[in-house]
């Protein structure tokens, strides 16, 4: 059996799409385990660029089987889209499936996205508006509408009906927005299901299966553990769990079959959204950093808040993941400058100097960073293939960031192409 998980350590677009795509030629088995389509997952295959949003990015590469697990939520629309966009490149999408138990994004759930972030003012999440916080909170309020009940006319007409008696009253008398149609809806959402039908799948079943006959799984988180519905910076997060821990509930499989634990870093930090950032810079450097890593986002365009690399926030996720083998992405974005900051400890207001992660948005906006200044190298690397081969500053930056998080570099990658990585053997 081998079993590897990819999650992001940060905030999110650390290159994880890159790296799944190179572990998924190996691979069985890729599956999306959390999230929706409010992932932007960029893979480059020469000059052709493929951004994914809901399907795994092993798409491309896996000869094998794509699944989207039990805990991911689906936009019907979202999915055909990309499957369109992949097959008018030539490739193959019969073999994306799609759990029976996966919860679909309704239009309600959009609309609610869309209206509490513009009544929300100042208080703003700052969400992609796709719908998935609403479609969260209905798993859990036991209302939500599954992929396995678009297959059945009578229990879909029933929950539609159900959903749309309290979502139209909260759209008329709080939002004063129009009420939704159940017939428009009802009948657009059957068709999905038919369209969908073929691909619909007891996963957790198959992926068990695949376990025990030793084949090759790789997971695929999306966002990352600073947006953690339980362990990010709450409540400036997604709704869903980008841990190797939510890889167990949202794939269906026991947390003892999971090997091997990739945590995905960039070689400084970006985020989107609003929310506490203790290394942002909202100077030169920080525009520098935007610019020379091209830091917008996959899905929504929005321009990446750009800072240092954050040690203390780091070495919480690699705790929280139980991280086995750390890659660090977008080296080369570093490459220009001077002089390369890390932080090491937060400063609190009352001037105590600390180095662990605190549980309150509130506290980690009042930190400031503590920094340790290192060399930069002040040339291209990204053609570079050995860890030797590489500059000693740049090699010097990856042996502190090792030695403060107590885990290896396994991998470090040097541009946004395929083949721009290296292994450390
Ligand atoms: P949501 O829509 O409810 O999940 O938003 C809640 C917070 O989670 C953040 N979030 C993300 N952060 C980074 N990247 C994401 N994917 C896209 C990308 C984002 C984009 O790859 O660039 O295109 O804007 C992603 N998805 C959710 C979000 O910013 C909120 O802070
Ligand atoms: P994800 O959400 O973690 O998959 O990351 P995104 O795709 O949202 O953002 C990462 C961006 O960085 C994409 O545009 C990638 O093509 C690009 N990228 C990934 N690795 C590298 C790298 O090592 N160097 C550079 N310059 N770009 C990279
Ligand atoms: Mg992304």
């Amino acid at each position: 059996m081998s079993t590897y998980v990819v999650v992001g350590l940060q905030w999110g677009d650390e290159g994880k799409g890159k790296i799944t795509d190179v572990l998924a030629e190996k691979s069985d088995y890729v599956v999306r385990y959390q999230g929706g389509n409010n992932a932007g997952h960029t893979v480059y295959v020469k000059e052709d660029k493929f951004v994914l949003h809901l399907l795994p990015s092993g798409v491309l590469q896996c000869k094998g089987k794509c699944i989207i697990g039990n805990g991911v939520v689906v936009n019907p629309e979202a999915f055909f889209d990309e499957i369109e966009q992949i097959e008018k490149r030539g490739l193959a999408t019969d073999h994306v499936f799609i759990s029976s138990r996966a919860h679909i994004i309704m239009p309600y759930h959009i609309l609610l996205d869309t209206y509490r972030e513009e009544f929300a003012g100042k208080g703003q999440i700052g969400t992609t508006k796709r719908g998935i916080g609403p479609c969260y909170e209905d798993k859990v309020a036991r209302v939500g509408i599954r992929a396995i009940d678009l297959l059945n006319p009578e229990i879909l007409e029933a929950k539609i009906k159900e959903n749309l008696l309290v979502k139209n009253a909260l759209f008329e008398k709080l939002f004063n927005k129009k009420p939704l149609k159940f017939e428009e809806i009802y009948q657009k959402y059957l068709a999905f299901g038919q369209k969908l039908k073929h691909r619909i799948i007891e996963s957790e079943f198959e992926l068990n299966y695949a376990i025990q006959q030793d084949r090759t799984i790789l997971f695929e988180g999306a966002q990352a553990l600073m947006l953690d519905i339980d362990f990010g910076t709450y409540p400036y997060v997604t709704s869903s769990s980008p841990t190797t821990g939510g890889v167990s509930v949202g794939a269906g499989i026991p947390p003892t079959s999971l090997q091997y634990l990739i945590g995905v870093s960039k070689a400084y930090c970006t985020r989107v959204g609003n929310g506490p950032f203790p290394t942002e810079l909202e100077d030169n450097i920080g525009e520098h950093i935007r610019e020379i890593g091209n830091e917008y986002g996959a899905s929504t365009g929005r321009p990446r808040r750009c800072g240092w690399l954050d040690l203390v926030a780091l070495r919480y996720s690699c705790m929280i993941n139980g991280i086995t083998h750390l890659v660090i992405t977008k080296l080369d974005v570093l490459s220009e400058f001077d002089k390369i900051k890390v932080c090491t400890a937060y400063k609190t207001k009352e001037g105590k100097i600390i180095d662990s992660f605190p549980a309150t948005t509130e506290e980690l906006a009042g930190y400031t960073a503590v920094y340790k200044e290192l060399n930069g190298w002040k040339s291209d690397i990204s053609h570079i293939k050995s860890f030797n081969e590489l500059p000693k500053n740049a090699q010097d930056y990856l042996h502190f960031i090792e030695s403060y998080l107590d885990v290896e570099v396994y991998l470090v990658s040097v541009g946004p192409e395929r083949s721009q990585n290296i292994i450390r053997t």
